[in-house]
């Protein structure tokens, strides 16, 4: 994995560079732009029984999971949760409530930094990784009501050594911690994953030994006509597993179930999992990649801190062989790792999510 992979790869996709909309919020406005006026999205469902069906997204208590007497009962749960749901919490884990009050103030100090500072920061025309927006691709391209700021973290060689040199210096400090730790979360839940799926766990652990893990922070600025606008669209995730931290109790993630969609609660001290599609293909169709959003409001600003983890680079991506048999062929095609992400972000795939295009027809 050295030379000619260690130099291409750390540039697997550029964006069109847009406004900041932090900024844009700034001026005082009643209307939203034009660009960010999104009539195509699904109004957040109303009724009742939402909260019916809020109160079952699965909460998934590490320490059970660790524990002989019930790790059966609460593998049953996680095993569910990831068939049904895509999405669940969980608490009890070891990441320090201490290591997550500094980085959640470093990440809000980081966005209150003043524009002149940020723009040093900014997304350049041929590499998406900074502040800015992922996946624009064209000037007519309806925009999100968020900024974000993306880094690859691990593993070290594919990081952008002259941008993470640029971070403030307690962020960069904070943050190095936090993708130790939350790779160490991540390995711990997928190799849970394995055993739900009756998977063999060294096939799991090879996949992941050097996984790519990339950050994405998100800044939701309030407002004026929220029931217009986005803040991030439906999209569901191409990595294996994404670890949602959220800064604060403000909601605004929602999750696709059913054809409605269902806001998620933050819960204290707990991370908000999903299955990526990487995770519905190892698990061939088992684990489900489901489709999420977030809505803005008008009065407060939300902040939130998505870490995706994904297979190592240069491992081939396709169902676990351990899954299948003469009754249950693989319903996706295998692709290398490397070849799936720079079809991913470099968007060639016709509109068609990249699930779509590795399912096996009829599979
Ligand atoms: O901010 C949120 O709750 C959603 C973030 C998200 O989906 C992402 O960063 O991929």
């Amino acid at each position: 994995m050295e030379s000619s992979l260690e130099l291409e790869a750390v540039n697997f996709g550029k964006s069109i560079i847009i406004p900041s909309v932090q900024e844009m919020a700034k001026e005082s406005m009643t209307k939203i732009p034009p660009r960010y006026e999104r009539p195509d999205q699904d109004p957040p469902i109303i009724s009742t029984d939402a909260s019916l069906l809020l109160s079952s997204i699965p909460v998934i208590d590490l320490e059970r999971l660790a524990i002989e007497d019930s790790m059966d009962s609460e593998l049953d749960i996680l095993h569910s949760a990831c068939r049904e749901w895509g999405f669940f919490q969980v608490v009890n884990h070891r990441v320090s409530s201490t290591l997550l009050e500094e980085f959640k103030m470093q990440v809000e100090n980081f966005f209150k930094l003043p524009y002149e500072d940020k723009k040093k920061l900014w997304q350049k025309p041929d590499n998406h990784e900074g502040f800015g927006q992922l996946f624009v691709v064209s000037e007519e391209q309806k925009l999100d009501w968020s900024d974000m700021f993306y880094v690859t973290t691990l593993p070290l060689y594919l990081r952008m050594n002259d941008l993470f040199d640029k971070l403030p210096p307690n962020l960069r400090e904070t943050l190095e911690t936090y993708c130790s730790e939350v790779k160490k979360l991540a390995s711990e839940i997928l190799g849970h994953m394995a055993k739900g799926l009756k998977m063999d766990a060294e096939e799991m652990k090879e996949l992941f030994s050097d996984g790519v893990q990339s950050i994405r922070m998100n800044y939701y600025p309030p407002c004026p006509e929220p029931d217009k606008a986005i803040g991030f669209s439906p999209h569901s995730d191409a990595d294996a597993l994404t670890i949602l931290f959220q800064l604060s109790d403000t909601e605004g993630l929602e999750i696709r179930k059913e054809g409605r969609w269902f806001p998620v609660k933050p819960l204290p001290n707990a991370f908000v999992v999903n299955v990526g599609d990487i995770t519905e293909i190892i698990s061939n169709g088992v684990y489900r990649s489901v489709e999420h959003r977030a809505k803005v409001n008008s009065a407060k600003e939300r902040l939130s801190v998505a870490t995706f983890y994904s297979s190592n680079l240069d491992s081939v991506l396709g169902p676990a062989p351990s899954l299948l048999g003469k009754h249950n062929p693989a319903i996706f095609r295998s692709v290398p790792t490397e070849k799936y992400f720079k079809d991913f972000f470099s968007q060639k795939l016709n509109g068609k999510s990249y699930l779509e295009c590795l399912r096996i027809a009829d599979g």
